[in-house]
């Protein structure tokens, strides 16, 4: 399928290293798509390491950039992705960007990966759970959280895989119809639900992938599977399970490559996080060979 887009990525930029931006506009590219980068912050890396340095937007900023694109009319958008976001005047801010893309398109596809933390823990100010909640959420076209986030935005907490499910129809009834739970942690693998509500009030069509838990952390790979999983679902608009398997089978082959290449240079890879090897995985972003297959409920 060639179906394509044009997308408005508003995240992370990093000098070294893959998160934010630098792992999704690159895969984006790689499936066709125009994609234009605003980088919310530019840092020198990611925030893992012991230290970094850089500069952050803030909402003026973006919404200068918009008025500026808005000028000579550049805000015809397909999709408008966002990831992780420091502050609530930010994510407002994010908030009126929908509104004004909407009113140039309003098919607009808003894809939201809401950032909030993960294995229990808020990597943002606590205020901007809310903000997601009630009015984030309720404007998202897709969502696709962790297991942590996907509690904190329900208020359930989720245990099981029927938990999983529940949660997604949670998050339906608040807004996306479509919903992608990206990791349930579940005795030593990984859970991927994910829900699509085809029609308003329906019974969602839901799946689940099985993911073996590779011992090792890294970083920009929620960043990269939410790109691939914009890309993937909107060339198979109407299988979402199909953009699921496509996604987490690419995902999981540069995850391997990236093993692979650090324990060939004799590295620790329990000492800490690794940096993805996007560059060196084009082939398969463009082209994965489906290892992960999903199963219909
Ligand atoms: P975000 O915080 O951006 O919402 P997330 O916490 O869901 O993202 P990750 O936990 O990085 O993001 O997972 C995204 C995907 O990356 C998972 O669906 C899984 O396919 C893959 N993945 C990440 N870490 C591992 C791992 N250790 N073993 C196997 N797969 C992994
Ligand atoms: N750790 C910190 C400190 C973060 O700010 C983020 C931001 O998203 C992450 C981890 C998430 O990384 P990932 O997208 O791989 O889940
Ligand atoms: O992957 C999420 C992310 C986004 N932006 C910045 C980060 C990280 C993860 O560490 O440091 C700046």
């Amino acid at each position: 399928p060639s179906e394509t887009g044009r997308v408005l990525s508003i995240q992370s930029h990093t000098v070294q290293g893959y998160v934010g931006n630098k792992s999704a506009v690159f895969p984006l590219q790689l499936l066709g798509y125009d994609v234009d980068p605003v980088n919310s912050v530019q840092f020198s890396n990611h925030t893992g390491y012991p230290t970094f340095k850089g500069q952050v937007l803030n909402g003026h900023q973006l919404w200068e950039l918009m008025e500026g694109l808005q000028a000579n009319d550049l805000l015809y958008y397909t999709h408008l992705l966002t990831g992780y976001i420091g502050s609530v005047s930010f994510l407002d801010t994010v908030l009126e960007v929908v509104k004004k893309l909407r009113s140039i398109n309003p098919k607009l596809t808003y894809v939201c990966d809401p950032v909030l933390g993960d294995e229990g823990k808020l990597y943002v100010p606590p205020e901007l759970v809310a903000v997601y909640r009630e009015k984030v959420v309720p404007v998202a076209s897709m969502l696709t959280p962790n297991q942590f986030e996907a509690e904190q935005l329900t208020g359930f907490r989720i245990v099981s895989e029927h938990d999983g499910r529940e949660a997604c129809n949670k998050l339906h009834a608040a807004g996306p119809a479509k919903v992608v739970i990206t990791s349930i942690n579940i005795d030593g693998h990984l859970l991927l639900i994910g829900s699509h509500e085809k029609e308003k009030g329906q019974s969602p069509d839901q799946f689940k992938i099985v993911i073996p838990r590779i011992p090792a952390y890294f970083t920009g790979t929620g960043d990269l599977m939410t790109a691939l999983l914009l890309g993937w679902s909107n060339k198979y608009r109407d299988d979402l399970a199909k953009a699921a398997e496509l996604a987490v089978s690419t995902l999981q082959a540069l995850l391997q490559r990236t093993l692979d290449d650090y324990k060939t240079a004799g590295y620790d890879i329990q000492s800490s996080s690794l940096e993805i090897r996007l560059i060196q995985s084009q082939d398969d972003i463009r082209h994965p060979q489906i290892k992960f297959k999903a199963e219909t409920y």
